[in-house]
């Protein structure tokens, strides 16, 4: 089966899994995991940030983030296809009380002017915005990058308005891949981010958040709180760790395969892709004029052998990833031809 549902789907490798077992532990609560005490201090370092803590998931990653900056009854300005808004539950509402206002952005980017206009009058009856929220790549615009100067715009104008900007950074890593922008120059612009070790580095788990010190200190308690404190966690930073050293470097692997994917696709009648979109590892394609409905290609590719996932009514979306190769990848394509064009 080749599994292009997401890059969540990579399974840890005999030696990602060695050094699982090999892991130094501790229990982290009591903050003694000298592993995830390591892993903490690299990352940190890496991002050029004060502090950096390992937690156990991008959504717990980005509501700690959230609930750090926000009170209740506080507004959050954000991308409409956003993950925060869209893929995490309700989280912000449920467990912050904030209220999320969306603009619809451009390949998952927002201007300054756009969030000027969603910025709050300071109004006793108006919500107070708190929190830009960005994304990088954006997942649902098709893994696009969130473009450097947008971003120090943003910076630029969350400092003068007293505004907190976060970045979901699940991807961040690809980012930085594409475009060759140091991954400090990214988080520099933040007061926090959020990041993901379970995407393309093709860790089991885990995630993490940083900024700096009081706010790595308020986000410790909060892990707690909702439940994320965890014990010998090392097992779990280790293969962080692992992949750090042997998985981020490959990336523009996935990303010429998603071109290759995505090309290929684009050839298909009936099938859409914006190619400009297709930036890192994801493939996002419209498949209306096909004259096959979502479920039926879902149905029909997975008989070939071939997973991705739905993306909306007439959409579907396709991930590359460690445990994808180039040959899987033109086998996939090949599929989707003879599909589309009836003859599989
Ligand atoms: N994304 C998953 C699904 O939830 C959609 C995927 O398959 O792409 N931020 C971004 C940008 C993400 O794409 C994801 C996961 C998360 C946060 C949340 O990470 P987890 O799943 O670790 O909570």
């Amino acid at each position: 089966m080749i599994d292009l549902r997401s890059d969540t789907v990579t399974r840890p490798c005999d030696g990602m899994r060695k050094a699982m077992a090999q892991a130094e532990v501790g229990d982290d609560v009591f903050g003694e995991d000298p592993t995830v005490n390591s892993l903490q201090e690299r990352l940190a370092e890496m991002f050029g940030a004060e502090a950096a803590l390992f937690v156990p998931s991008g959504t717990m990653g980005n509501e700690i983030c959230i609930k750090v900056h926000t009170q209740p009854g506080d507004e959050v300005v954000c991308e409409s296809g956003c993950h925060i808004l869209n893929y995490e539950s309700g989280a912000a509402a449920f467990l912050s009380g904030v209220q999320m206002r969306s603009i619809q952005g451009t390949r998952g980017a927002i201007t300054r002017e756009q969030v000027e206009t969603a910025i709050q009058p300071p109004l006793y009856f108006l919500p107070k915005t708190t929190v830009i929220a960005v994304e990088n790549t954006h997942n649902s615009a098709g893994g696009t990058v969130f473009p450097i100067d947008v971003l120090a715009d943003l910076h630029m104008l969350a400092q003068e308005r007293g505004l907190k900007l976060h970045l979901d950074g699940a991807r961040i890593w690809n980012a930085s891949a594409a475009t060759g922008i140091p991954l400090q120059d990214y988080v520099g612009y933040c007061d926090s981010i959020s990041v993901c070790f379970s995407k393309g580095l093709g860790a089991p788990i885990g995630s993490a958040i940083a900024g700096t010190k009081e706010f790595v200190q308020e986000a410790h308690r909060l892990r707690k709180l909702f439940g994320g404190g965890m014990r010998q966690v090392g097992i779990l930073a280790s293969a962080v760790l692992y992949a750090l050293e042997n998985n981020l470097s490959r990336l523009p692997e996935d990303h010429a395969n998603a071109r290759l994917l995505a090309e290929r696709l684009a050839e298909l009648p009936g099938i859409e892709v914006d190619l400009d979109t297709v930036q890192t590892n994801i493939v996002i394609f419209d498949i209306a004029e096909s004259g096959r409905t979502v479920s039926e290609l879902l149905e029909a590719l997975k008989d070939a052998g071939v997973l991705v996932v739905p993306f909306g009514p007439t959409r579907l979306r396709a991930v590359t990833h460690l445990d994808v190769s180039r040959e899987d990848v033109e086998f996939a394509a090949g599929i989707f031809s003879k599909i589309v064009r009836g003859t599989h």
